[in-house]
């Protein structure tokens, strides 16, 4: 079965993620709202983005004046901040969300602006940052503009939300502005997404995934990225407490993984 879900029933797409790791879903936010992320963001990180900065990106790398932001959604003076958190726990997104991982908590909100020239993000694996323990964390990556390979599309290793946390190795810099690479797990391959604004890919905490340059001459990649973790967790990496609760409920009794995972202290920064 395609990861490309055109039928729209909750039990078709959670099938697709259980076989898959990762589901598409078309329009799910709609053009206006898009439009509406992407005038907000530009605006946020053309006004300022000095705080934003990702670490050994040198002055004259494209992402040096568009850095990713992380956790937007603790923002709530900037009109970008608040529509990040809104979003975070927006019906839509969630009830899919609670059939692919049952009820759930927000744990972090990321914008990539990905301009044109930007580097890509080398292939990995969320839960080695987040670390959700017992099961994983899940990513909503939600296209702002076209997204495929010639503007560094995400491409996603269908079936290796089956396998375990592996270990990086290191990337190749001229390729990912982030150090570390997981290899393709034996047998499997990637799959280049294509998306269309509004289209959002859901995908397992242990999918191998990343994205390569962006190569066009005149066009960004954004996206707009959140990811999930059960409300059952027991533990989460410390960067992502304060969890949001959908209700905005306080959240108790989650506690802080510790230990340096099975790879080292991934868990204290942003991916
Ligand atoms: O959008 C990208 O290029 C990478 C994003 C990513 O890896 C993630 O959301 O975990």
């Amino acid at each position: 079965m395609s990861m490309v879900e055109e039928r729209r029933s909750t039990e078709s797409l959670a099938e697709v993620y259980r076989n898959e790791g990762v589901v598409q879903v078309p329009g799910l936010i709609t053009g206006d709202e898009v439009e509406q992320i992407r005038t907000a963001f530009m605006s946020e990180v053309e006004r300022d983005a000095s705080w934003a900065r990702d670490k050994g990106v040198p002055a004259d790398d494209p992402l040096a004046r568009y850095p990713r932001f992380i956790h937007p959604h603790r923002q709530e003076e900037m009109e970008a901040g608040r529509i990040a958190r809104r979003l975070l726990t927006d019906e839509r997104i969630l009830s899919l969300v609670t059939a692919l991982i049952g009820p759930a908590l927000g744990a972090q909100s990321m914008f990539y602006f990905k301009p044109p020239g930007a580097r890509g993000q080398a292939l990995h694996q969320d839960n080695i940052f987040l670390r959700a323990h017992p099961e994983t964390c899940l990513a909503a990556w939600i296209a702002i503009d076209h997204v495929d390979a010639e503007n560094g599309g995400l491409m996603v290793v269908p079936g290796s939300h089956v396998t375990e946390i592996v270990c990086p190795e290191e990337a190749d810099l001229a390729e990912s502005f982030t150090p570390d690479q997981v290899p393709i797990p034996e047998g499997m391959h990637t799959v280049q997404t294509k998306m269309a604004p509004g289209d959002v890919l859901f995908f397992h905490g242990s999918v191998v995934h990343g994205s390569r340059p962006n190569s066009s001459a005149d066009r960004f990649r954004r996206s707009l990225i959140f990811h999930y973790v059960p409300q059952t967790s027991t533990e989460v990496a410390s960067f992502y407490f304060p969890l949001v609760h959908p209700e905005h409920q306080p959240v108790e009794g989650i506690g802080v993984a510790t230990g340096g995972g099975p790879c080292g202290e991934f868990g204290e920064m942003a991916h």
